[in-house]
């Protein structure tokens, strides 16, 4: 099977590092097609950056589905277009945050993210409402720059680790979910350092979209998820206009 593996910035290095994490948990069968827009923000820290990175996301998503894909994994932690991805998209679509909230879920009661910035932790909070995991979740900020963590020399991973010990002291953390794909190569250091279940988006999204391909399910067309209208588009965006058929 054939999975795009879609970082939604446009960060070539972040890619790089989320296609080696997939690559690394992908089953014998599984080619792995990592990818991201040629157009968009180097990194998503909120909501404007959220909005404006969707255009480059849907036509990648659109291009290999063409191309021919069996899934999609939208490798960004605040599941950036991942509704939108589902409409044009014939496979399984999931978000690396959908796929670790569920994962952890059933390792531990109680979930603490360490994501990036404090401006993301409203999206994520309302992201563990939407998958049910709310009551027993906290979401923390360590604090550093999505871009820090691809500077080795940067203080990120520190910073990061230093919150997973807050929330291992704190909240009672029984999982801890890394809240950024740039977090992805961390994983292992951690779940070893702090002796608990410590989930990476990226490896749960990849083995969870090879698990709904090996049963045959697809996205569901016939409700919110049917395929775009035609119908005109204006402008910058006219390439993007629904067709028919
Ligand atoms: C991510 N931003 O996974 C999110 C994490 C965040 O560019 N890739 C990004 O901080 O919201």
């Amino acid at each position: 099977m054939r999975i795009l593996v879609l970082n939604p910035n446009t960060t070539a290095s972040m890619t790089a590092k989320i296609s080696a994490a997939a690559r690394s948990v992908a089953g014998a069968g599984t080619e792995i097609l990592a990818a991201n827009p040629a157009m968009g923000p180097a990194s998503i820290e909120g909501y404007y950056d959220e909005a404006l990175c969707l255009p480059g996301l849907l036509e990648e998503v659109i291009r290999h589905e063409r191309e021919g894909i069996d899934g999609t994994v939208i490798a960004c932690f605040d599941d950036t277009g991942l509704d939108a991805a589902r409409t044009v998209a014939t496979g399984p679509v999931i978000g690396i945050c959908e796929a670790a909230l569920h994962t952890a879920s059933l390792l531990g009661a109680r979930i603490s993210v360490v994501t990036t910035l404090s401006r993301s932790v409203p999206a994520i909070e309302h992201l563990a409402r939407r998958y049910g995991v709310a009551d027993r979740c906290r979401v923390r900020a360590a604090e550093v720059p999505v871009l820090a963590l691809e500077d080795a020399g940067s203080s990120a991973a520190d910073r990061v680790r230093s919150e997973i010990a807050d929330a291992v002291a704190h909240d009672g953390a029984e999982v801890v979910v890394l809240g950024c794909a740039g977090m992805t190569d961390l994983t292992q250091r951690f779940s070893r350092e702090f002796g608990l279940p410590v989930i990476d988006g990226v490896a749960a999204a990849v083995k969870l979209v090879e698990s709904l391909v090996t049963l045959g399910l697809r996205t569901s067309k016939v409700g919110g998820y049917a395929p775009p209208l035609p119908k005109a588009y204006a402008g910058e965006l006219a390439r993007f206009a629904p067709k028919g058929g």
